[in-house]
């Protein structure tokens, strides 16, 4: 399990100079990435996100232990443009969590873990549903700071967005982490003090206005 530590960017002309100028190019791929919830969004409700991206599970859910920020000692300025979430790929422990969340709707046990990537069932068993479904065409970029990755998405329903991210490994240092975001966002020359919408919250707005209003009152976004 990793903590993902990313900020987003808007990438406008002079950015996408410097990248190319700083930054090697290290692909171009295209993905489709779907997401699962229960339709009353019992997962996103509480910042869990599980998604299919090219046959494989991701869930990712917040880094906050019993209420509080793992980082929060470094909760600078730079910090909160920044999001923290805890990636989890390994299928069985994330249909676990999942369950967890929904112990109330099946509270019998009697549900095993799905045995192989392919067997979808345990989706229905728990009435998951897909509430997202897009594809992306992502550009990746490195640079000299080790760790980081660039990437500049381009998604189908028309969102282009920059995301600045370090993955930390189990126990590792979020925040040299925060701070490698921040030396790269110096070096992009990011001067916005603002969060920049990710790719979901701008899918939301658009396919799902009433749940979007009810994740920015819950604070999720
Ligand atoms: C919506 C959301 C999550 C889903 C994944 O979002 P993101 O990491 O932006 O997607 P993507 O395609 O860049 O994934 P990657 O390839 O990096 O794995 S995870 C957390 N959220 C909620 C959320 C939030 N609360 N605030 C902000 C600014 N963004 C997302």
């Amino acid at each position: 399990m990793s903590v993902e530590v990313e900020r987003k960017f808007v990438c406008n002309a002079d950015t996408l100079k410097t990248l190319e100028e700083i930054g090697v190019c290290v692909g171009r791929r295209e993905f489709r990435d779907q997401y699962f919830d229960t339709p009353e969004f019992d997962l996103t409700l509480r910042d869990m996100w599980l998604r299919k991206r090219k046959a494989c599970w991701e869930l990712k859910c917040p880094t906050t232990v019993n209420g509080t920020d793992e980082a929060s000692g470094g909760q600078s300025k730079a910090a909160a443009l920044c999001s923290r979430y805890r990636e989890i790929t390994n299928l069985p422990e994330i249909q676990r969590r999942v369950r967890e969340v929904m112990k109330d709707i099946r509270e019998d046990g009697e549900t095993e873990a799905s045995p192989s990537q392919e067997d979808e069932s345990w989706l229905s068993e728990i009435n998951l549903v897909c509430f997202a479904d897009f594809t992306t065409v992502r550009q990746s970029f490195t640079l000299e700071e080790k760790g980081v990755q660039i990437d500049l998405d381009q998604a189908d329903f028309g969102y282009q967005v920059g995301e600045i991210e370090v993955l930390v490994p189990d126990g590792g240092d979020v925040q040299s982490a925060l701070e490698k975001i921040e030396r790269m966002a110096g070096k992009l020359g990011l001067t916005g003090d603002q969060r920049v919408d990710g790719k979901m919250n701008v899918y939301l707005q658009r396919n799902h206005p009433e749940h979007h209003a009810k994740l920015l009152r819950e604070h999720v976004f």
